[in-house]
Order: structure tokens, then sequence, then C-alpha cells
């Protein structure tokens, strides 16, 4: 379909009588037909994207803008009486659970829009993300059925059907293409798993509970499954190309684990090559070490992918073999390097009867990277220290990057628009060119006041449709929106607006602008104490809101469902960006990037990319407080006692207390009287206070209030939010991705 065709199959598509979906999908397909028509030549030499989540979002908007078409099929629907936010009723594709999903999606449209030969591989889930209600303060989760209006931006394909075989079954994966649009179309290709009631459950949710010993099988079986859906792909798509030879595999391949969930796809490759194809072990191995490079996405021990022995064994006893091969191989090569003992087995494949993916990529990956700074200094001294003692050449940064065509063109078209007028249009196609804006900043300081408050208006209206909460007009907006992690310390912000509520009520706060706190995220369902913190900010929000005395100046809303849309709004729409985290954990964060790209000022620590946005934007523009890294490790090692932190501290013990003295309800399930344990006196194998929350929390506060004292000079303030986003193009993902491309990808 050709783009006349477009406009006349649109102009004549009769609307009477449908359904929103029905519509939806119409469109959709049209766009589809024209978009898959502009052909792209497919490069010989491709990078790969393996990753466990894709957080799409809405395809609709974005790929309609993507295509060109947005504006036109907007005007010819209005003349049908159609506004084309009444899509906004079509589910998000929530293939993901965070930051990591949304980074890989971020990740395909900068390739896309670069015109780089990136394809994603991943899972079709049937149920996204869960989504989320709040009934009574608590989250409940209900499923996500994202496809029940169809999925018409995929294409099943059914000649690219695959056998992944396990110990006790065969399963069949069907891949489903997406287009990625942008200046070259890329894919998406996420597998479905079909054949018998067992077999179809491995794709039938994103992160099952992983809990019991059935929990954990299905889980590896999910990581495998897509893994050796793409490497073997990839193998059959050379062999018919190149013969059955791979000294070359690597010159066209490149594979891009994302965190160690499709690690395993090291072990399949080897284990294709050297079953199918009868090449020597040591040959597969050489191959596979030029063929893969890992990324790292988190410090938490927790998180780091590590399968039991005898459930690989069980499962999956072909890998389990390799396994152990790669483990014998790489003793002897560390063995070769002279390296100790104890540094041998810290970077074992296999030790305790467990393997650990993290130093499987690590030992076969040509490269390591972390996705900040910061973070992959941590990697080199920390997390991977002796793996860059040996292998320091692995290892590289890779700051994180977010897609200005989502996260700014389309969620803020005010604010796109008025910097053309600054500095004309050429940013959208070149997002350095937006560091041109620092020189107009003074002029479009009024301007950009007025965006500002359109956009909260529009999260207002938006807010009080969804969450029923009215908000009045002219409050300052921070907000924290991410999942829900103890380390991420909502739990501070919570203490921290207690006690500005104090301090409102008994005076000893004066001249407070109004302010509001946005809260949105998601707990995993089995973790308790994220859970209870959920419950905690809505006891909060429910006591501030209903006071009379203080609700002008104080309000708080914890969003339900936050999402990818949800996201589009809250970034517009606010003032101040809370990413409070403890230093040393958040791996980058990409939330900060979008809100700063929308202009909001960061209230945080010098934690992630944190760091790096003020050293774009200017300390001056933003606001960062608390311990640093060298500090939480002094603190470490010496000691800490939130105890003593406490004991001084009225304002603190009032806030603290709010959990166990009656003031608020956890429905009699304990669960506050948890949280407050775990700060004082430890909780699961955590010392008390494993987050610092109390020796931030004066910090924070005053963080809080200097922002709220600055705020009234409103244009000295939009100042230093315009310097944010003038400063930003460094946090698009076409940054990011060039440099992938460039030093890992050689693409
Ligand atoms: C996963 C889990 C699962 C088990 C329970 C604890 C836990 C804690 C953290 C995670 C996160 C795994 C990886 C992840 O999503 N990392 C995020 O990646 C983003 C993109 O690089 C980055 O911006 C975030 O800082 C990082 O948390």
């Amino acid at each position: 379909m050709d783009r006349t065709e477009f406009t006349n199959k649109l102009k004549e598509l009769a609307t009477e009588g449908k359904t929103t979906a029905e519509l939806y999908n119409e469109i959709s397909a049209y766009a589809m037909s024209y978009g898959l028509a502009k052909a792209t030549k497919p490069a010989t030499r491709n990078a790969y994207y393996l990753s466990m989540e894709f957080l799409i979002g809405r395809s609709f908007y974005n790929n309609l803008m993507e295509l060109g078409l947005l504006d036109e099929t907007k005007e010819i629907l209005a003349t049908k009486g159609i506004d084309i936010n009444v899509f906004e009723e079509i589910e998000d594709a929530a293939l993901g659970n965070g930051g990591l999903g949304r980074l890989a999606a971020c990740f395909l449209d900068s390739a896309a829009g670069l015109g780089l030969p990136l394809q994603g591989y991943g899972i079709r889930y049937k149920y996204g993300l869960f989504k989320q209600a709040i009934k009574n303060g608590f989250q409940v989760e209900l499923p996500d059925d994202w496809q029940r209006f169809g999925d018409p931006w995929s294409k099943r394909c059914e000649n690219g059907k695959r056998t992944i075989k396990f110990a006790d079954m065969n399963v069949t994966a069907v891949p489903y293409e997406m287009p990625v649009f942008g200046k070259r179309t890329n894919s998406l290709r996420l597998w479905q798993a079909e054949g018998s009631e067992e077999a179809q459950k491995i794709s039938e949710y994103l992160y099952p509970a992983d809990d019991t010993e059935e929990g954990k099988i299905l889980r590896l079986r999910q990581e495998y499954f897509f893994s050796a859906a793409a490497v073997g792909e990839l193998v059959e798509k050379h062999v018919k190309k190149y013969g059955k030879r791979f000294d070359n595999f690597a010159d066209y391949n490149v594979i891009q684990l994302n965190d160690t969930h499709p690690v395993l796809a090291i072990a399949e490759l080897i284990r294709i090559l050297t079953a199918d194809y009868k090449v020597s072990f040591p040959t597969a191995l050489e191959v596979a070490k030029k063929t893969f490079a890992y990324t790292n996405h988190t410090v938490l021990p927790e998180a780091l992918e590590c399968w039991s022995a005898d459930l690989v064994k069980k499962i999956l006893p072909d890998i389990y073999a390799l396994l152990i091969k790669l483990h014998l191989k790489q003793q002897e090569e560390l063995a070769n390097l002279k390296c100790t003992k104890e540094e041998a087995v810290e970077m074992s494949i296999y030790s305790s009867d467990k393997f650990s993916m993290a130093n499987l990529a690590v030992f076969v990956g040509k490269s390591v990277n972390g996705v900040a700074k910061l973070h992959t200094e941590i990697l080199k001294n920390s997390l991977f220290k002796t793996a860059y003692k040996y292998y320091p050449h692995k290892f590289q940064n890779k700051t994180n990057g977010v897609t200005q065509r989502r996260w700014l063109m389309l969620c803020n078209r005010e604010l796109s628009e008025l910097i053309d007028d600054a500095i004309g249009s050429g940013w959208r196609n070149d997002i350095s060119l937006l560091n041109g804006l620092n020189g107009h900043i003074a002029d479009i300081a009024d301007e950009f006041i007025k965006v500002k408050e359109q956009k909260k208006e529009q999260l207002f209206n938006y807010i009080k449709w969804q969450e029923g909460v009215e908000i009045p007009n002219s409050f300052i907006v921070y907000s924290q929106v991410k999942r829900l992690h103890e380390y991420k310390r909502q739990l501070m912000t919570a203490f921290a607006i207690l006690e500005i509520y104090k301090g409102l009520k008994d005076g000893s706060i004066k001249d407070f602008q109004p302010s509001l706190f946005v809260f949105g995220a998601k707990s995993a369902p089995s973790y308790k104490r994220a859970k209870a913190v959920i419950k905690f900010i809505n006891e909060i929000a429910g006591k501030v809101n209903s006071d009379n005395d203080t609700n002008g100046l104080l309000r708080v809303v914890f969003v339900q469902n936050y999402n990818v849309s949800y996201a589009e709004k809250i970034v517009a729409g606010t003032d101040v960006s809370l990413q409070v985290s403890t230093a040393g954990l958040e791996a980058s964060g990409t939330g900060n990037m979008k809100f700063m790209m929308n202009g909001a000022v960061t209230c945080g620590t010098m934690d992630g990319a944190n760091i790096e946005i003020v050293e774009r934007a200017g300390k001056e523009n933003n606001y960062i407080f608390g311990a640093e890294v060298d500090e939480i490790e002094r603190l470490k090692k010496d000691g800490y006692e939130p105890f003593k932190v406490l004991k001084g501290n009225a304002l603190h013990n009032y806030a603290v207390s709010t959990l166990i003295d009656g003031t608020f309800s956890d429905g009699d399930t304990g669960c506050f009287k948890e949280l407050y344990d775990a700060l004082t006196v430890g909780a699961s194998w955590h010392k008390p206070d494993n987050y610092f929350v109390l020796y931030d929390l004066e910090s924070c506060v005053n963080a809080i209030l200097k922002i709220n004292g600055d705020y009234k000079d409103k244009k000295a303030f939009a100042i230093k939010q315009l310097k944010n986003v003038a400063n930003s193009a460094y946090f698009s993902s076409d940054r990011t991705i060039k440099e992938y491309a460039n030093d890992i990808w050689k693409i």
C-alpha cells in the first residue's frame, strides 16, 4: 500500500457502529501494510538483542508517528467526529516489568531510527505484567490479557516454526514478527510456545512465581526456550547462506545478552555446532567468544541468575553436560592465567552445585558492559573485580538512554513545538542539535512555564479520570514512578512527606508552595515489604488529602497500574523527578532521563545515571543529597546503627512510629510492623535499615524543602528546568545505540 492508498482507505473508512477496537484494528492494518511496503534491504551483518522483556507500551501512536501518518490520521478521523485519543482505551503491550524491558524497546526504536540493523528476540507472553488495582490501599494483581483487542502490529510466521527439545517434552516455538519502523524497518521476533498444555505454559506468563521447584523449572524453560529458538534460527539462516562453515559466523552475527536471562544461548550455540554440525568443542567455543556480548543491569545478588545444577540436568541434560565442559575449560584457562584458587572459585561457572549465568557470560562474552559510568566502575571494582583483573579488555561502559521520539516528541508535543520555535526542527532528526537550546533558555522561559502548566493540567485531568482524585492547578508536581523496591526507597519519600505534613500542621514549616507527590509503582506479587510500602503510601495519602488544615498545600496520590502510557503523561507534567535510591544500587535508571528531557529537575542521590545528568545539566540546576557510594561503603564497614539516627530526631521518630502506633491501619496484616522491624532490627537476611533510609532521610526532607523554596521564583526555576531539557541529548538512546554499534556490534 502506498501513501495515497493509505489516505484513501482512511477517508473511505466507515466508522458507523464500529467499536474502538474494530477501528483500531482496521487503521493499524492499513498502517502496517503501508509500513511493510517500504522495503528495507537486508543487512549482511546484524546485531541481535536477546531479552526476556520488551516493554513496548502502546504501538498505535508511536508507529503512526514513525511512519509519518500521525497528523493525517488525526485530521481525517476528526472529520469523522472521532478523537484520535479514543485509542487510549487499547491496552499497552506490557511484556516487561521495568527499566530493563523499556530500555530494550527504546534500543529497538533508536536502531530503526538510525538505520542500524538490530533485531530483537523475546517471548510472546499471553499475559504481560499484571494489571494493578489498588483496593483498600493494597495492591491487587489482575491478569493482563493484552491481546484481547487483537494484535494488529504482529504477523504470525508459520514457516518460521521450530522445535525446542526438553528432556521431557518437545515444544513448538512460533515466531510473531513485529516490525520496528524508522529509517529502516527492523523486527522484533517474539516466540510463542505451542503444543501440549505443559508446552503452552512456557509463554503464558511473564515472570511466573518462582518460589517453588515447579516455578523454577518453568522459568528455566522460558529462558532456554527463547534463547534456543533465536540461536537455532540464526544458525539455520547462516548455513543456508554460507554452508556448513562457522569460522565466519561472527562476521555476520553479534548477539547482545540483555542481563543474565538469555545467557543459556551461549551453551545452545555450542550445542548446535558440536552436536548438529560436528564442530569441535574448542572451535565452537571460539565462535561463541566472538559472537556474544553481555550487559549487566543490576548489582543486587538476588537478581543475578544462578541455576541449580540438578534442575538443569533434569530438564536440559545436553546443556548441563556443556555447562560442565565450559566450566572445566574455564578453570583450565584460569589456571593458565595463574590466578589463585579463591579467584578461580569466585569466577567459576559452576560452584556449590549451581551454575552462575553471570560468570558464564563474563567468561564467554567478548564484552561486558554496565549501564552508567558509576555502575560500570562498580562492576570493575566490586561485582566482577577478579574478572576485571584478568580480562580488563572486556569491560566497557554504555550509559543508558531513552528514545526522544516517544519520550519527548510523542508525549510532549507542546514542548517539542516550543523547541522547534527556538532552534528549528532539526533536532528531531539529529538529537545532538538539542544542545543548541542552551543559547535560548532565557527567551523561552515564560513560554515554557505555560507549557508545563498545560501538561500538568492534562495530567491532573487524567488522574481525576483514573483515580477519582482532584488536584487543584498550580501545585508543584514531585513524582516518584518506578518499580517498587526497597533500594529505590519510596519509603524514604513517604517518611519525608509525613515530616513535611507535621511541619505544616504545627506551623514550623512556613511559606510552603502547594505540592503534589505522585507515586506509581508495581510490586512483585510475592514481595511483602514492597507491598507494605504501597499500603503505607496510600494510608498517608488518605490522611493528608482529607486534612482540611493542610490539603491546600499538600497532596499525595498513588496512581494505579503505572505503565508506559501513564509514564508518558507523568513525565511531561512533572516539575521534580525523585531519584532517591541508595547510592551504588540503581544501575542507571532511565526514568530520570525521561523526566530530564521533559524539563523536571532531579531531586536525587549520586547514583546511577543521576551523576551524569547533573554533570551535564549542572549541579546548580538539580538537587543532589544523601550519602555517596564511599560513605555507604564506610558505613557498611564501620557499622551503621539506625537506632542512633532515630534517637536524636523527633521528626524521624514521629514518621517511623506511624508504622506501629496506630496512626495508620495495615488491615491487621502486620505488614507495617514488618517494615518497622526491617528498619530497626533487620528482616530477612538483611541488617537493620539495609538501604540507609533513615541515614538519608533528613537530607531528603531538606532537598524537597529547598526545591519548594526555589520554586517561588518561577522564572528562575523554569530556567533550571530548561537547562535540563537543553542538556538531555546525551541521554537519547540514539547516542547509546551508536556507541553499541561502534564499540561492540561493529554494524
Ligand atoms: C530484579 C529482581 C528480581 C528478583 C528480586 C530482586 C530484583 C531486583 C532487581 C531486579 C532488576 C533486574 C534488572 C533490571 O531491571 N535492572 C534495571 O535495568 C535498567 C536498564 O538498564 C536500569 O536503568 C535500572 O537501574 C536497573 O535496575
